[in-house]
């Protein structure tokens, strides 16, 4: 299903949308959980094989002295690990919602699991994507999807809505008062302007890649499971000016053909 001309205005404004239909049925939705949790299982407690810990305090990740009683869990590129997650990137209600933004030439750039476990989840805090990414053109849209109900008590998203017109923000490295995250990033926001935006499990919010937002920690006793998929149109550079000519092309054409 297309998003509607009302829809896409209110992207074009707020830099995100709420998908208002199902992405995920219920049984697809069962079968997802059920791989995404044998992913994480598999990983629990090893560092560097695949999995990290986005909320780690201290000097680096794999420092044996760093804080780790909070876990902002990371599974990159799902798609290369399980077949399950293979099929997701061709789900066309995911690729329709992406075509109305990005054009008929769509190229993935990543996908993730992002995973808060109940009453330890950590905070992800304010960036752009794309500050990150350094991506160019800048105009890489994401669908993130919880696979469990997500609200302000287990860390669904905030937004800053139209942040996404104001050019690309700067970001230095996360600290808060209780430590440095060496895996995140972090930008200066106006907090009144924030929105939370809960979503349905199975359900997606859409946002673009200089959209300010971030999630808080879940200390609710419900886990937090979510997925993200990053869209790009064919042709896009990555931070080193690249084309990335061997990105899945996932509908229509990739770099060397696209217009
Ligand atoms: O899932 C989260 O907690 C953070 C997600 C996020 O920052 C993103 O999808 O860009």
């Amino acid at each position: 299903m297309s998003l509607t001309a009302e829809q896409l205005e209110r992207f074009d404004r707020d830099g995100y949308i709420p998908i208002p239909h199902r992405l995920i049925e219920p049984d697809h939705l069962e079968r997802l959980r059920d791989r995404y949790d044998a992913q994480f299982a598999e990983r629990r407690g090893t560092v560097g094989q695949g999995m990290r810990n986005l909320a780690v305090l201290g000097e680096s990740e794999s420092d044996p002295d760093a804080d780790r009683s909070e876990e902002m869990l990371q599974i990159m590129e799902m798609w290369k690990l399980d077949d399950e997650y293979r099929q997701l990137l061709d789900h066309p209600p995911l690729l329709d919602v992406a075509e109305c933004l990005v054009g008929p030439d769509i190229q993935l750039f990543h996908d993730q699991a992002l995973y808060k476990p109940a009453h330890h989840g950590g905070a992800v805090h304010w960036h752009q994507d794309n500050g990150y990414w350094r991506c160019d053109p800048p105009d890489l849209v994401s669908i993130w999807m919880p696979w469990d109900d997500a609200d302000e008590e287990n860390g669904c998203m905030t937004m800053i809505p139209g942040s996404h017109k104001e050019g690309a923000a700067s970001h230095e490295r996360a600290a808060t008062e209780k430590g440095e995250n060496p895996a995140l990033l972090m930008a200066e926001v106006d907090e009144s302007k924030a929105v939370r935006v809960p979503i349905r499990a199975g359900y997606g919010l859409l946002h673009h890649c200089r959209t300010l937002h971030s999630t808080s920690p879940n200390r609710s006793p419900r886990d937090r499971r979510a997925m993200v998929v990053h869209y790009m149109s064919s042709g896009t550079r990555n931070a080193q000016g690249a084309v990335m000519a061997d990105n899945l092309v996932l509908r229509g054409s990739g770099p060397a053909s696209a217009k």
